[in-house]
């Protein structure tokens, strides 16, 4: 049978407890320091250490069966592609109750707007393009989306736009920047998704196999 490979990140906020979460379900992995991928040692599971942004996309173009990433770069990738390729799919086999944070609409601290009603004509900066349009049309609301790949948090005191969609976690982020959330558009956390090719019958076995595994470390931790 061919191999399972498994993409987690390399390095960030989700890469302990992602590769912590597997090593705990009994997968052992060959580390070599600087390299991408981890071969299993004691089941045909590797590990592919790669950028969060590339999860979604392995798992869609079913090079890597297993994926750790958090729901928030799930669906935005998701909606990306679907742009495309509108039968695009990623399942979700469940949350792993790590990664917590929050997607939120924030604006300088001084701004009278309320709600994503008072951002009309308005422009929001934001690294979700995705997440931001779909908030927008849902809630009837037209505004500009300036895409930024990081520094979010300074685009309203360098003028560049006049509100923020930005992850949140504890918030120290915004006040720093003299910002406040005035919506949520979006609750995240780390999620465990497979490709949505079927393997053959013994892949699909081991992935259940792995799946049991990863539910009941996750089970005995509450
Ligand atoms: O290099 P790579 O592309 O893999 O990593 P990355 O830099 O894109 O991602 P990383 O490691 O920062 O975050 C990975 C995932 O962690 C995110 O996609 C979320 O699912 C989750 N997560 C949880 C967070 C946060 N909490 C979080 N607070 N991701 C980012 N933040 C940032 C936020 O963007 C803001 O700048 O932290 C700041 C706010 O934090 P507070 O505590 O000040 O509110
Ligand atoms: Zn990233």
């Amino acid at each position: 049978m061919n191999r399972i490979q498994i993409a987690i990140q390399k390095s960030g906020r989700l890469a302990d407890k992602s590769l912590n979460l597997l090593e705990r379900s009994g997968l052992h992995f060959a580390r070599s320091k600087d390299k991408l991928f981890w071969y299993g040692r004691n089941l045909p599971v590797d590990l592919l250490l790669v950028r969060d942004d590339d999860i979604p996309r392995l798992l869609v173009e079913g090079v890597c069966q297993l994926g750790i990433v958090g729901e928030n770069v799930a669906e935005e990738k998701l909606l990306e592609a679907r742009q495309g390729r509108p039968e695009v799919r990623l399942d979700s086999l469940g949350k792993l109750d790590f990664g917590h944070c929050q997607l939120k609409l924030a604006v300088p601290e001084a701004s009278n707007a309320k709600s994503i009603a008072d951002l009309a004509g308005k422009r929001l900066a934001t690294s979700y393009p995705q997440l931001t349009r779909r908030f927008l049309d849902e809630n009837g609301v037209d505004a500009d989306i300036v895409m930024l790949n990081g520094a979010v948090e300074i685009a309203p005191s360098l003028g560049t736009a006049d509100a923020i969609v930005d992850l949140v976690s504890t918030g120290t982020t915004l006040r720093a920047n003299h910002l406040k959330a005035i919506e949520p558009v979006m609750a995240s956390q780390a999620a465990l998704y497979r490709c949505p090719q079927r393997l053959d019958a013994e892949g699909e076995q081991l992935l259940d196999k792995l799946l049991t595994r990863i539910q009941g470390v996750q089970q005995a931790a509450e």
